[in-house]
């Protein structure tokens, strides 16, 4: 080909609208350090994986240290984009040990936190995110936001089974969570993806704001009302926040 076809070609490519997502931040903890996304960090630390996850390099520990029946436990990742997006992915992959127990504590509460987002504020009323409850030492997720602006947060509105079973311990999960936020015209949605299937899909998120309010700010995993027994590690890897979500959500497990 000459060379004039071959620059006319790639100009070309060049203007098509990239059917990739743009990559917001990314880290796969291999650089040594946490990149600059991540701000307030409790009981995580950025750990060398250890052999028993059958995989090499670096990656978030999140230390869930154990306790009494009613203690809770507390680990946690925040993250700050830069600015507000209105549909954000975020993926990542999560090492579930063979020791995890959601546990129903004595004093029955057991929602743990799997994620948040926000805008400006942890105050802000069209805060969104999931968490997991109890079944049988696995866990559930469900989809949290208020469901009126004078309420508190809802958790667990949409709720789907089976997200962490006893198969999955011992085990990596490939995590991607699609948010997009409401507006005056539209309601929002939480969309959470295991192993590239979907698993929980509530696209009836109330806009309480006038407006369009983005996400920001976030963390993963939190406070875990369950607690533990035991000393409990969970890794993250391979985090990717980026500016887009599925036009259409993909098709959920057959059950
Ligand atoms: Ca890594």
């Amino acid at each position: 080909m000459s060379n004039p076809w071959r620059v006319f070609i790639l100009s070309l490519l060049l203007c098509i609208p990239s059917a990739y997502a743009d990559v917001i931040a990314e880290d796969d903890f291999e650089s040594g350090r946490f990149k600059s996304v991540w701000g307030a960090l409790t009981s995580v630390t950025l750990a060398e994986l250890p052999s028993y996850t059958k995989r090499e390099g670096h990656a978030m520990r999140f230390f869930f240290q154990g306790g009494n029946s009613t203690a809770d436990s507390f680990s946690e990742a925040r993250f700050d984009l830069g600015r507000e997006y209105m549909q954000l992915t975020i993926e990542f992959d999560l090492y579930v040990p063979t020791n995890y127990n959601h546990r129903r504590p004595g004093d029955n509460t057991n929602n743990n936190k799997f994620f948040r987002l926000w805008t400006k504020t942890y105050d802000d009323i069209e805060k969104v995110g999931a968490s997991m409850l109890t079944e049988g030492g696995g866990s559930t997720i469900g989809s949290d936001y208020r469901l009126e602006p004078s309420y508190g947060q809802s958790t667990a509105v949409k709720n789907e089974s089976g997200f962490i079973t006893e198969e999955d311990k011992g085990r990596w999960m490939a995590v991607r969570i699609d948010v997009k936020a409401p507006t005056d015209k539209s309601l929002g949605s939480i969309r959470i993806y295991k192993n590239g299937r979907l698993h929980l899909n509530d696209d009836r998120v109330k806009n309480h704001l006038p407006g369009s309010q983005g996400y920001r700010y976030g963390y993963l995993l939190g406070w875990a009302n369950s607690g533990f027994s035991e000393d409990t590690i969970m890794f993250i890897d391979n985090v990717r926040f980026l500016d887009r979500v599925a036009a259409r959500p993909l098709p959920p497990i057959p059950r």
